[in-house]
């Protein structure tokens, strides 16, 4: 197994007594219409019942006789009405029904949508429930979307490179296309709906104007219909200054007739090859990309623009929030919320502004972004970062569906108690019209798609997520694992567990106790807590952890930059004071001194160190728990997963050793019991840096 297939693998079921059950349904499968929806549901019913039974599948024309019937409300067979009644309403546009019945002794599964994606998504259900090994009779499941906009963001450049990408090149042939059609973009779309992504941002947001050009219109308009049939659209990011840079205009102001016109006429070329083209993602006024500030302008003014351009044909602008302003570097985790939140109501319609997670940029934990709740009348739609920036590339095994979890759970208090983020999300906090989310893709084009093979749980984690941001964390470990590896008992008992800690693990040997940022510079692999030479201060891990003799932390309370007034009152108070801090963010907070007396008696250089070390021992118990596991796994994905394992057990103990030798310089006290000492000089520890990792940006 090289991990191609992900969790579609579809592998032959073992027990005859299950297999001869399940494919029974594929003997009489009545569905109709020839819709290229329609083609894909039936292409991927043939290959899962090749592969789970290695039998052809038989079509039935007759619905009273099919065992299997897959349905949209238009075609519903009057007789059926009676007997198993459709709640449509329920189902929603892209949901489906699955239900498991009984007609005239009969035995049937029926699927149900409203739409023919919805068959879609409900025929991966059922699948996903056959590998599962699931008792079919039970089947009673509707279900649907809880947010509109599904996303991955490619992080994607023209010539093919990624950045913050681990896992080889961009799996767009720009060169080839619109000829050359890749047989894994059609994968790429099975994949992505097997899980209910809908749309693709196929660009950086460190964007390329040409990609806006007649020429690679063309391409993109063939991966479009690619993507079509799987429900999934296709998005462009908008260079701000394309106007000047394609265009030939002397000017990208906003309010500019002439600019204004060339996006609608830009717009309108794109929406005549690609009548469902999704919208534009933009990055603007951050980290040099130009924006509607360079005219004096503000984002509101950007973002309307260009939805005014792309709504006569119904199209989304995501506007991001990721900026940080040259002006005020006292702390970069208040500027979003100082831009943004003043424009609350100031947005079109078709406007939703992506916010990061996190204030700061997807460390291993951040607590949530403050603009969360905070717009309540204008849609935010959620950015996570699937590809592994600041934890390890494709190298560590970290399962982020449980960062995931913890920042959607995570209580705003914004209408009172009870008003997470996910309620932010899902649109009822505030009854938003457009609800989203996006996950930074982790896809290239290594045979496994992420490079390491852990690393598709967080594409698949995240596009469940999506889909429903209140599942837990837990149930897509045991779902993803059951599809990837095995349903054995003992395998899923161990190893959920093991995923469950992993998150826990990198951000106690990387940044524990709140600590950030602290990766060295520019690939971010590996640590450099002491780099402090960068040209702008917020991008030097110094000033993120502010260690000196007195102490270490980030003092964001009302005594230091008051970040923490951010928040709603009740969060705002807990963060204010190091008590009532969570200890897990205490140093993102609070500066406090090597002494501080910890929760649990120690003083908080000790157990900065016993941290680091927990960190370590966690990755040795991961390490002796997939050796256990060898019973259960493929020989070629055992291996794999056991020398990434050993990299990731010489590299925690790397960023315990470098990061303890460097903050024993301000502590000046020794390293407690239980942790070795650095067997290096930190001298040595600074010239461990890598000279090259992969994913970089190009431009820096
Ligand atoms: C940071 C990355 C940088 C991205 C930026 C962004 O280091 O490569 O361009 O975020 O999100 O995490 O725009």
């Amino acid at each position: 197994e090289n991990g191609y297939d992900l969790w579609l693998r579809y592998s032959y079921i073992n027990d005859s007594e299950i297999r001869e059950n399940y494919s029974q349904y594929f003997n009489k499968i009545n569905i109709s219409g020839e819709s290229e929806t329609l083609v894909v549901i039936k292409n991927e019913l043939l290959r899962a019942s090749k592969g789970m039974f290695n039998k052809k599948v038989l079509w039935e024309n007759d619905h009273l006789k099919a065992k299997l019937i897959i349905v949209n409300k238009e075609n519903y067979p009057k007789q059926l009405e009676k007997n198993v009644p459709q709640d449509w309403a329920s189902i929603g546009e892209e949901g489906f029904s699955i239900k498991y019945v009984k007609i005239n002794d009969n035995y049937k599964i029926i699927i149900a949508g409203n739409s023919e994606i919805g068959l879609l998504y409900g025929t991966f259900e059922l699948l996903k429930q056959m590998q599962m090994q699931n008792d079919l009779s039970r089947l009673n499941i509707i279900e649907s979307p809880k947010t509109d906009i599904r996303l991955l963001n490619h992080w994607d450049n023209l010539d093919r490179t990624v950045e913050r990408g681990y896992a080889g090149f961009s799996i767009w042939n720009w060169h080839k296309l619109p000829e050359y059609i890749d047989p894994r973009y059609e994968d790429y779309a099975r994949a992505n709906a097997s899980i209910g992504i809908n749309g693709t941002v196929l660009t950086n947001v460190n964007a390329n104007a040409l990609v806006l050009e007649p020429r690679y219109i063309e391409k993109v308009k063939a991966l479009a219909d690619v993507f079509r049939p799987y429900g999934i659209k296709v998005y462009l990011t908008a260079r701000f200054s394309a106007p000047i840079e394609i265009g030939g205009l002397e000017t990208a102001d906003p309010l500019d007739e002439n600019v204004k016109n060339w996006w609608a006429t830009k717009t309108a070329e794109i929406y005549k090859e690609i009548p469902d083209f999704g919208g534009f993602l933009v990055k603007a006024n951050s980290e040099g990309q130009p924006g509607p500030q360079n005219y004096g302008r503000n984002h509101a003014d950007g973002a309307n623009m260009l939805a005014d351009a792309v709504a006569p044909f119904g199209g989304v602008i995501m506007w991001r929030a990721f900026v940080y302003s040259e002006h005020d570097p006292t702390d970069r985790a208040k500027q979003a919320y100082s831009e943004f939140v003043p424009y609350d109501g100031q947005f079109r319609d078709n406007v939703i502004i992506q916010v990061k997670n996190g204030a700061i940029d997807f460390q291993p934990r951040e607590p949530f972004h403050p603009m969360f709740g905070a717009m309540p009348k204008t849609p935010l739609m959620m950015e996570f970062q699937i590809t592994q920036e600041y934890l390890g590339f494709s190298t560590h095994m970290v399962f982020l569906p449980k960062l995931y979890e913890e920042v959607l759970k995570a209580d705003t208090y914004r209408e009172g108690e009870g008003s997470t983020v996910a309620k932010v999300i899902d649109g009822s906090l505030h009854n938003k019209s457009i609800t989203g989310m996006a996950g930074v893709s982790n896809v290239g084009t290594d045979i496994n798609w992420t490079g390491h093979p852990f690393a598709q749980a967080n594409w698949y984690g995240y596009g469940r997520l999506a889909w429903n941001p209140y599942l837990s964390a837990e149930e897509i470990a045991e779902e993803w694992l059951k599809l990837t590896f095995s349903t054995n008992p003992n395998f899923l008992d161990t190893m959920i567990p093991m995923l469950m800690e992993s998150r826990e693990a990198v951000v106690n040997y990387m940044t524990p106790l709140g600590l950030h940022h602290l990766m060295a510079t520019g690939h971010h692999y590996g640590p450099g807590p002491w780099v402090n030479d960068l040209s702008r201060p917020e991008w030097n891990p110094t000033y993120y952890h502010k260690a000196d003799k007195e102490g270490i932390g980030f003092n964001r309370s009302e005594t230091g930059t008051n970040a923490v007034s951010q928040y709603e009152e009740t969060v705002a108070k807990n963060f204010n004071e190091p008590a009532t801090t969570p200890e897990k963010l205490l140093l993102w907070f609070h500066h406090l001194s090597w002494d501080y007396k910890m929760k649990d008696g120690n003083i908080l250089w000790d157990a900065l160190a016993l941290k680091y070390q927990e960190g370590v021992n966690q990755v040795k118990k991961m390490i002796s728990t997939w050796e256990q596991m060898k019973p259960y796994i493929d020989e070629e994905r055992f291996k794999e997963v056991k020398m990434l394992l050993s990299i990731q057990l010489k590299e925690a103990k790397w960023w315990r050793d470098a990061s303890l030798s460097y903050f024993q310089e301000f502590s000046g006290k020794p390293i407690p019991n239980g942790v070795p000492k650095p067997g290096k000089t930190l001298e040595e520890y600074k010239s461990m840096t890598y000279p090259y990792a992969p994913g970089i940006r190009p431009r820096w």
